[in-house]
C-alpha cells in the first residue's frame, strides 16, 4: 500500500513538473524548438576512451566505468525556468567505447523546448531529494532511476556517479592499483549554473546542447592534483570522515569539470 501512495506521489509530481513547463514565461506562443543533448568526456582535453591508457601525472591509469544522474536540466530565460529533463543517466561507459563514439559522446536524446532565446542552463550533478526518496523498485526498469545498481540501500541514497579505474603505481605494465569514487546522498547534490549565454531555439529548428566533463579535472586537489594511491577509495561512507572528505571533494570537482559548450 506504501508502495502504491509513494507512485500515485511521483506520478502527481511529474504531473505537476509537466504543468511547469506548461506555463513558463517564453514568448513563444506555443512555437516549439528542440534541444539536442549531448555528453562528452575527455582526459585532459583528448576525448575519454574506456580502458585505454592514460597518463595521470607519471603514473598509467585506464578508467573502467564512469557514469552520473543529471537532474532538474533546465533553460532560464530572465530568471524564468523551463524544465527540460528531470532526471537522467549519463553512462559514458556505454558510449565511450572507442575513439570515434568518444568524439560522438553521450546522446541523451531530443527535447522539446519553447522556442525563444535562453540566457542560461540550469543543471544538476546527482539525483533530486524528492527522487532520492524513492526507490529503484518504485520505477519501471528501463526508467533512469530504476536500476537497482544504481542506489545504496545502506545509505537510503542512489548513487549519484560511478568513477572507476585502474592503475600502474609501479610502472611495470601490470595495472595492480583499484580506483574507485561512488558519490551519493542529498549533502553531496550540485547544482550548477551556466550564465550569459544566448542561446537562440528557433521554432521547428533544433539546437544542439553539448556538455563537455574532463575527467582528470575530478582529481584536482589544492593546486595539484589526487594522490590516487592513497586516496583512490571512497563509498561516501558517512561514518567514515576521511571518506566523506574524499568524496566532498570528487562532488565539487565534478561540478567543476562540467562545462556548456554553445
Ligand atoms: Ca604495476
Amino acid at each position: 500500500m506504501k508502495t502504491n501512495v509513494r507512485t500515485i506521489l511521483a506520478f502527481a509530481f511529474v504531473l505537476s513538473l509537466l504543468s511547469m513547463v506548461g506555463c513558463d514565461n517564453t514568448d513563444s506562443n506555443g512555437a516549439l524548438s528542440r534541444a539536442n543533448v549531448n555528453f562528452k568526456a575527455y582526459y585532459e582535453g583528448n576525448p575519454l576512451v574506456m580502458n585505454q591508457t592514460y597518463d595521470y601525472n607519471g603514473i598509467d591509469i585506464q578508467f573502467s566505468k564512469v557514469r552520473f544522474f543529471v537532474s532538474e536540466i533546465s533553460l532560464i530565460q530572465a530568471g524564468a525556468e523551463t524544465e527540460i529533463e528531470d532526471v537522467e543517466m549519463i553512462d559514458i561507459t556505454s558510449s565511450n567505447t572507442n575513439e570515434t563514439a568518444a568524439i560522438a559522446g553521450f546522446n541523451m536524446g531530443s527535447r522539446t523546448v519553447p522556442a525563444g532565446v535562453y540566457d542560461g542552463v540550469k543543471i544538476g550533478l546527482g539525483v533530486t531529494s524528492d527522487n532520492n526518496s524513492l526507490l529503484p523498485a518504485e520505477f519501471s526498469s528501463t526508467h533512469p532511476l530504476g536500476d537497482e545498481s544504481d542506489y545504496w540501500p545502506v545509505w537510503n541514497s542512489y548513487i549519484f556517479s560511478k568513477l572507476e579505474g585502474r592503475y600502474d603505481a609501479d610502472g611495470d605494465g601490470m595495472f595492480e592499483g583499484s580506483l574507485v569514487y561512488h558519490i551519493g546522498t542529498d549533502g553531496l547534490y550540485q547544482m550548477k549554473m551556466f550564465e550569459d549565454l544566448s542561446l537562440r531555439m528557433d521554432e521547428n529548428q533544433s539546437l544542439d546542447f553539448e556538455f563537455h566533463i574532463d575527467i582528470k579535472d575530478i582529481f584536482r586537489e589544492n593546486g595539484s592534483f589526487i594522490n590516487i594511491e592513497t586516496d583512490g577509495f571512497t563509498h561516501t561512507d558517512p561514518s567514515n570522515p576521511e571518506q566523506m572528505e574524499l568524496s566532498t571533494l570528487v562532488a565539487t570537482n565534478w561540478k567543476s569539470a562540467l562545462s556548456f559548450n554553445e
